[in-house]
Formats: C-alpha cells, sequence, structure tokens
C-alpha cells in the first residue's frame, strides 16, 4: 500500500484502530463495566472512572484534572447519563492534549533546511523513527537527508543506512568513533548546498545522568549553529510508550535538562498503556508529533488527537 495513501485516507484510521487495540480493548472494557447498569452518574462512577484512568497509564495528575472537569459537567447537568458520559470524557480528554501548529507539518513556514535533531535513551527507537519520518518527508514531496551522530556502534550507522536506502533519502555519515558533532555540522553543510528541506539527526541513546552524554547533546547544538544559528529547529524526544510510567520518567528527566520542542511516543500497538500519551501530552505541554505503531516503515503517523482519542474509546 502506498504510504502517502495510508496517511490522509481511511487506512491511516484503520491502523490507528489496530495499532490501539490493546489499549481501546483494556480501556474499554473497564469503562463498560463501571457504567454497566447505571441510569446516572454518581460518585460511584466517578470512582471507578478515576481508578480506570490511573490504570490506563493516564497518570494521576491528569486523571485528577479529568475527573474535575466532569465532576463540574456532572453538577452542572444532574441528569446525565453514563452514555453522555462517554462523549463529555472524550471531550474532555481532547481538552487536554497539548495541542500546537507544529503539529500541522503541511502550513509550517519552513526555513530550509528544517533541521530535526532526535533524542532518546537507549533503544526506545530513535533510529526506527528516524526511517520511518524521512519516508512520511519524502512522500509528501520534501527533500529529506539523514545524519548518522550515532557514532558509538557501527550496527547504528549500518542500521540508519539499511532505512536510508529502502526509503531512497542521502546519509551522511562518518567512521564509528568519530565525533557526532562533526557528523551533524557535515550533515546540514551538505544539506545546504543540496537545498535539502529537511535534515533529520539521528543520535546515540542515552541517559539524562550520563552527564558527557548530556554534553554531547548540547556540543551537537553549539556546532549546527555555527552553520546555522536557528538550528536545530526541533529537538525531538522519542519515548518508548510501552513503558507506561517509565516515559513519564524519561520525559521529565530529559525535559530537566535539555529543550524539547517535540515527542514522537513509539511502541504503542502491542501494549495496553496508550493512555501514556494523554497524560505526557497534557503534564509536559509539549506537543507529540509522531506515534510508532508498529515495525513497519508506515507504523507511524502524525499524532492527531481526536483520531487518536477516537481510536481510544471505539466499541469495537
Ligand atoms: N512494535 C514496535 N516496535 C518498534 C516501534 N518503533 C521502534 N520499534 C522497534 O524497537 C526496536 C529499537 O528501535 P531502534 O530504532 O533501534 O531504537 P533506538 O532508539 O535507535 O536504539 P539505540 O540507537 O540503541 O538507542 C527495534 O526493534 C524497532 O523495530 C513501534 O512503534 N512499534
Ligand atoms: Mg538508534
Amino acid at each position: 500500500m502506498n504510504f502517502f495513501k495510508k496517511l490522509f485516507t481511511k487506512e491511516k484510521k484503520e491502523s490507528l484502530d489496530k495499532g490501539l487495540k490493546k489499549s481501546n480493548e483494556s480501556f474499554f472494557n473497564k469503562i463498560s463495566k463501571a457504567i454497566v447498569g447505571k441510569s446516572k452518574v454518581d460518585d460511584q462512577v466517578l470512582d471507578d472512572l478515576e481508578e480506570i484512568l490511573i490504570s490506563s497509564d493516564v497518570g494521576v495528575k491528569t486523571t485528577l484534572k479529568i475527573i474535575d472537569q466532569i465532576e463540574k459537567r456532572v453538577a452542572n447537568d444532574k441528569f446525565l447519563n453514563s452514555d453522555e458520559l462517554d462523549l463529555i470524557l472524550k471531550e474532555e480528554i481532547i481538552k487536554i492534549i497539548c495541542d500546537s501548529e507544529q503539529n500541522n507539518f503541511l502550513s509550517i513556514n519552513r526555513e530550509k533546511p528544517h533541521v530535526i535533531l532526535v533524542v532518546g535513551v537507549n533503544g526506545v527507537g530513535k533510529t526506527t523513527s528516524i526511517g520511518k519520518m524521512a519516508n512520511y518527508y519524502k512522500s509528501i514531496g520534501l527533500k529529506v537527508m539523514v545524519g548518522a551522530a550515532d557514532t558509538f556502534r557501527a550496527a547504528a550507522i549500518d542500521q540508519l543506512q539499511v532505512w536510508s536506502d529502502r526509503v531512497g533519502v542521502e546519509l551522511i555519515k562518518q567512521k564509528m568513533g568519530s565525533d557526532p558533532a562533526s557528523v551533524a555540522f557535515d550533515t546540514l553543510e551538505s544539506a545546504i548546498k543540496k537545498n535539502i528541506d529537511i535534515v533529520l539527526i539521528d543520535t546515540a541513546g542515552r541517559l539524562h545522568n550520563k552527564a558527557n552524554l548530556m554534553n554531547e547533546l548540547s556540543k551537537i547544538k553549539r556546532v549546527l549553529q555555527k552553520k546555522n544559528i536557528n538550528a536545530p529547529h526541533e529537538v525531538l524526544l522519542v519515548i518508548d510508550g510501552s513503558t507506561g510510567q517509565n516515559a513519564f520518567e524519561q520525559a521529565k528527566q530529559f525535559t530537566n535538562v535539555t529543550e524539547i520542542t517535540s515527542l514522537a511516543v513509539t511502541k504503542l500497538d502491542g501494549t495496553a498503556k496508550g493512555g501514556v500519551v494523554l497524560g505526557i501530552s497534557d503534564q509536559f505541554n509539549i506537543p507529540i508529533k509522531f506515534i510508532g505503531i508498529g515495525e513497519d516503515v508506515e507504523d507511524l503517523q502524525i499524532f492527531d488527537k481526536k483520531e487518536f482519542v477516537d481510536s481510544f474509546f471505539k466499541k469495537s
């Protein structure tokens, strides 16, 4: 199937439904049980709802915020029934998801090349997401270049080479062990010469508490700025959604030490912890740009909060 087609048609929605199936089943079953046989939304329903949201990895703070809003609406409308609760819950959840114009790629008034530095802890899906993003940007007619600034392992460079070949975009790389900042600089320099639209820079997985690795990120940024003071235009943090509360922790640690401008939440397929997307978006106030819902090249979607919530609540 053509990726472009999948992005903009009902196939996109179908793969989202499929990707979120586990989260949906778990969430929906719990909600149905909580409201079965109830003619109105009472305290018990609200208590159950609170528990459901927390156990769906939405996070305590965000859950309390949602419940608070629902309580207010219930107070205004004493005869609210449980069917309406479904609708109101959806509305309130959509409201708390951080929105940003940044999410609308097609209307971005981009400086060329637009540089996206991709960061995150080990194994969350950075390299894979770069491959998928490269494919996406190319499919909408943009010229894409990828930089292999994860020089830590030879396999990391090879992995990115495989993705670049597959997608058909140029990769800039150096030898294993070379300075990541130098690779980033080379990539931007080449991208400027070749009139590239989007530059995606891969980095090695790192923990926030490894000072030398975090300094390396600052160095990459400084060196990019020698070429263009606005680069990187984005620092995209990739987090693994299947780790639930740990994904919150990763977002917290990274945002404490470096400026993160957007998020990609991966591996939402195969987990019932999809609720983590709602809490992270609310609490960090950083837009989620992409979600990963599988290992294939098409399995990365632009995050659309309405579609996401819709899939989350879908009755099967
Ligand atoms: N099911 C599923 N698997 C994913 C998704 N995204 C990435 N993966 C898998 O996660 C594994 C790790 O992905 P990588 O892209 O190598 O992760 P990384 O962050 O670059 O890892 P390091 O470079 O070692 O830090 C691979 O097996 C990917 O196929 C996703 O959305 N769903
Ligand atoms: Mg990698």
